[in-house]
């Protein structure tokens, strides 16, 4: 059995969506990151960065017994892609591709999108600069992937995999982050492809009740997120 500590967000639907194409046991713990859960000490101990997802696997393949507690959303998924098998080849060319694609995820198009939700949507103050830097560079990551899904139905190897995971709930924002999906014509076509696959719509609408809508939520959840002090909220540290 593996717990899910999970918001509905794009970090924590790359998990659910490779739990629901894998049939693997779990069960989702919501994190409700909008009411500062990520802060509780229990939550910590699994996730010493107070961000969701983590996991914490009780059948570890190891021969301690011992469960383990995992955070970061590629690290999740490289454990997990090793640990069943699928959706992450073993042949270390192979699986070099699909890392390379997981880095630049995790380094680029998830970090520039999330700076380009803030300053479009979440920032206090309108800062023409900081929006166009950002939403810049997320129209060049998303060129880069586009180029790369141009003869491909998958990102890496033309077979589906955790880089795909990675990416797709990222592309779910396109509004909020200022992009013309029209204008990246093979991304749109994937993103639609993977948004069919019937595992990754049951992975994304778990804990919609919680969801926000993007691009507004409350002064509260601002403070919680962003550390904004100066908005009268107390960041715990
Ligand atoms: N690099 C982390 C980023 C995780 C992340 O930023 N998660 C967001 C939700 S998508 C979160 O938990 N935010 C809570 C907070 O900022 O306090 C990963 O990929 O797991």
């Amino acid at each position: 059995m593996i717990d899910l500590y999970y918001f509905p967000s794009p970090n924590s639907w790359k998990i659910s969506i490779f739990l629901e194409e894998t049939g693997l046991a779990y069960r989702v713990l919501p994190v409700n990151i909008l009411e500062g859960q990520q802060f509780e000490p229990g939550f910590l101990k699994v996730s010493p960065n107070n961000r969701v997802p983590a996991i914490v696997d009780h059948e570890v393949l190891d021969g301690t017994g011992q469960p383990v507690s995992i955070m970061e959303s590629g690290a999740i998924l490289i454990y997990l892609g090793e640990k069943t098998g699928q959706f992450y080849p073993t042949d270390p060319v192979r699986r070099s591709k699909v890392l390379e694609w997981l880095m630049w995820q995790m380094g680029g198009m998830g970090p520039m999108g999330g700076q380009a939700n803030y300053f479009n949507a979440y920032c206090p103050e309108d800062i023409p600069l900081a929006k166009a830097r950002f939403v810049n560079e997320v129209a060049r990551l998303w060129r880069i992937l586009d180029k790369q899904l141009e003869g491909n139905d998958w990102i890496a190897n033309n077979e589906y995999s955790i880089a795909d995971m990675a990416c797709w709930g990222w592309v779910t924002l396109h509004e909020l982050q200022g992009q013309d999906i029209d204008a990246t014509v093979h991304l749109k076509q994937w993103f639609e492809r993977v948004g069919n696959r019937p595992a990754v719509q049951r992975a994304y609408a778990i804990g919609a009740d919680i969801a926000a809508t993007p691009g507004r939520i409350s002064a509260k959840a601002r403070g919680l997120l962003y550390g904004l002090a100066a908005e009268g909220i107390e960041v715990r540290k």
